[in-house]
């Protein structure tokens, strides 16, 4: 067997259709009306992409069957909420643009289990939190397992966490508290011990051929040779062999990661299947996991195929058919230049992820952070487009993740440097190895000095939290931390808070890191949530009330502000400063962040704006403004007679 081969398509397609249709015929006449209409509408597009996927196959149509039966049976098995949350947020597709704000956490870290998250929703609700991501729960590998995302099973909860009942309960509780659940989905790999490659391993052809495998060291050399590594320190080459099946499986992640071979139509009939019953759980937003890996191609990085995007886009005519009121996330840590057609703006265009992660801002926001200069943010931000209507960026300041630095290589090619001196700065900054740096971070899957790849650390360590010795330093560094947010809560359409940062929780302790037999260096920043450190938020000017308010109060402001509605435009004001990001959100709002440790006293003439005049010529509008060091603001300018600071 050759990779990537992929087997004749089943040639069923009349049953299947006739399965969906007499299913619709018993179902209850409002649902069968409803979804008969939502099959017209997507009907075209998901032939047409899977065409382009597994080409003119004269059986192509029975894969289309297949899938639209299970949409079918998904859709009609779904809850009564469930069904009429769908109905309401088809009729308003802005539904998730109204101030949202996300959560992220691992759910033992953040709770200890399922029903430990149901007793955080208050917590959640103050901070104003709309959106939760909890980490991998459902069951994962035995052994290590790379903090859930070496998946066992798809639908079964990983017994540590709970039960399916627990999960039910957390996903009616959540959304009486007006937010929404978003689970991860891992689209491109199984771990080693799910049922499929365990069947694989038995010698079971079909499963094997669910598999990306080489048969040969010329043929994994063939494909290495453009291949890039995601984890060279820990988990080096892309290719793990497997006595079993006397052949090397594609691991792009960990060994016990097998990549799924998407070639095969079965298997994205089964994922695609398993993802709908899971939205009937309650689940109301999936994030895709490594989602950019999913089509192969040989001489090529594999990643971002073309093929890789008609496949998400048949996923959404998929989920629009049955569960339409679940967002797609698109977990693509990829340059800027690749993420448009994540949200359908590629080759072929249309409807794809609701949501994509803006990693190339975050880790640019952090560059500016050590330069104390916005060039390379100011760069990304020009190359930011506008998303269509109903998508929306998610900007975040840190996740479970390394702050990976490949991202922005092109970005830097493009300004000329070539060997990415830029990135391995401010990789060294963060590992508190330049001399006055106040990080207390750590470098990521590098041991060359010379070389980079990702940062390790929570916030606060890589702002200078843990580091500060005087009550002016804790300021400073507080402000650094508010400084990213500041950023992200602005210009995101989902901004998403990584646990604890919201209270200024530092790294995981020596003593705990000791204890961890987790996958690499990212435990770093994987700590214990601490009861005692979010009860300090109570405690007035204590640092994790001077960050929390902070924070809650932006967070105020986008469920109020109109520019934090619907669809925005975020667009760079002209060169206000070189340490200073200006941006304007809408017509209404402008955001200054001030990544120097100086204060900079600016005139609003020198901002860009169109009506500077009417502002100057009003005596006690602010024609002058000092952003002080780190310092950021949000200024209303809707009335442009006299703007008002929302929020600095
Ligand atoms: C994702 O990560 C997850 O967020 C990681 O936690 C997993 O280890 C990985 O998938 C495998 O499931 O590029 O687009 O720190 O940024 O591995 C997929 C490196 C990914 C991660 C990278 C990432």
């Amino acid at each position: 067997m050759t990779i990537l081969e992929s087997p004749a398509l089943p040639s069923h397609s009349d049953e299947a259709l006739s399965v969906w249709r007499s299913q619709l015929n018993a179902a209850p006449q409002n649902r069968a009306r409803v979804l008969v209409e939502r099959i017209r509408k997507q009907e075209s597009v998901l032939t047409d992409r899977l065409v382009k996927v597994y080409g003119q196959h004269p059986n192509v149509d029975a894969l289309v069957q297949d899938l639209i039966q299970a949409a079918v049976q998904a859709s009609l098995a779904r809850a009564e909420d469930l069904w009429q949350l769908d109905l309401h947020r088809q009729a308003h597709p802005d539904w998730h643009q109204q101030g949202a704000v996300g959560y992220t956490a691992y759910v033992d870290q953040f709770a200890g289990n399922l029903q430990g998250i149901t007793e955080k929703i208050d917590y959640l609700k103050s901070l104003g939190v709309t959106y939760l991501h909890l980490l991998p729960f459902f069951k994962a590998a035995e052994g290590p397992n790379d903090g859930g995302f070496a998946v066992a099973h798809f639908e079964e909860v990983a017994p540590t966490l709970g039960t399916q009942d627990d999960l039910l309960q957390l996903t009616q509780a959540l959304r009486k508290a007006g937010i929404s659940l978003c689970s991860d989905f891992v689209l491109n790999h199984v771990a080693q011990d799910h049922e499929w490659a365990l069947k694989a391993k038995s010698g079971d052809l079909n499963y094997q051929n669910y598999f990306c495998l080489a048969k040969n060291t010329e043929e994994v050399a063939a494909w290495e040779k453009t291949l890039p590594q995601i984890f060279p320190d820990t988990a080096p080459g892309n290719f793990t062999f497997q006595p079993e099946l006397n052949a090397w499986v594609w691991t792009t992640f960990y060994p016990y990661q097998w990549d799924l071979n998407y070639a095969n139509p079965k298997v994205f009939l089964e994922v695609v299947s398993a993802m709908m019953r899971v939205a009937n759980m309650g689940i109301e937003a999936f994030r895709l996991d490594s989602t950019g890996f999913l089509w192969k191609r040989i001489g090529t990085n594999s990643q971002n195929q073309p093929e890789v995007h008609c496949l998400l886009q048949a996923l959404r005519a998929l989920m629009e058919i049955a569960c339409p009121g679940v967002l797609l996330k698109a977990e693509a840590i990829m340059p800027t230049q690749q993420l448009p057609p994540y949200f359908g703006l590629g080759e072929s265009s249309g409807p794809e992820c609701h949501l994509a992660y803006h990693s190339s801002l975050m880790a640019a926001s952090w560059v500016a952070l050590a330069e104390q200069d916005v060039s390379l943010l100011r760069s990304v931000m020009a190359q930011t487009p506008k998303v269509p209507q109903g998508s929306s960026w998610l900007s975040y300041v840190r996740c479970h993740d390394d702050i990976g630095w490949n991202v922005l290589k092109p970005d830097l090619e493009a300004l000329g440097d070539i060997t990415h001196e830029r990135l391995i700065e401010a990789s060294q900054f963060f590992a508190g190895l330049t001399a006055g740096s106040y990080a207390r971070g750590a470098a990521f899957q590098t041991t060359h000095t010379r070389a980079v790849h990702g940062t390790n650390g929570m916030a606060s360590a890589l702002t200078g939290l843990e580091s500060a010795q005087t009550p002016e330093e804790l300021s400073l560094a507080i402000d650094r931390l508010l400084l990213l947010q500041g950023l992200s809560f602005f210009m995101g359409g989902l901004p998403l808070l990584y646990m604890g940062d919201e209270l200024g929780l530092g790294n995981t302790t020596k003593e705990e890191l000791g204890l961890r037999n987790g996958p690499d260096g990212r435990e770093l920043h994987r700590p214990y949530w601490s009861e005692d450190k979010a009860n300090q938020r109570h405690i007035a000017g204590s640092m994790a009330s001077r960050i929390f308010s902070k924070i809650q109060q932006m967070a105020q402001l986008r469920k109020i502000h109109v520019a934090f509605k619907g669809n925005a435009d975020v667009g760079l004001l002209a060169n206000v400063h070189p340490q200073i990001l200006g941006l304007q959100r809408n017509q209404d709002l402008i955001g200054l962040f001030n990544f120097s440790n100086q204060a900079i006293d600016l005139k609003f003439s020198d901002l860009g704006l169109g009506s500077i005049e009417s502002i100057d010529s009003t005596s006690d509008s602010p024609t002058d403004l000092r952003l002080n060091s780190y310092q950021f603001m949000w200024i209303n300018i809707a009335s442009v007679a006299s703007p008002v600071v929302l929020i600095h």
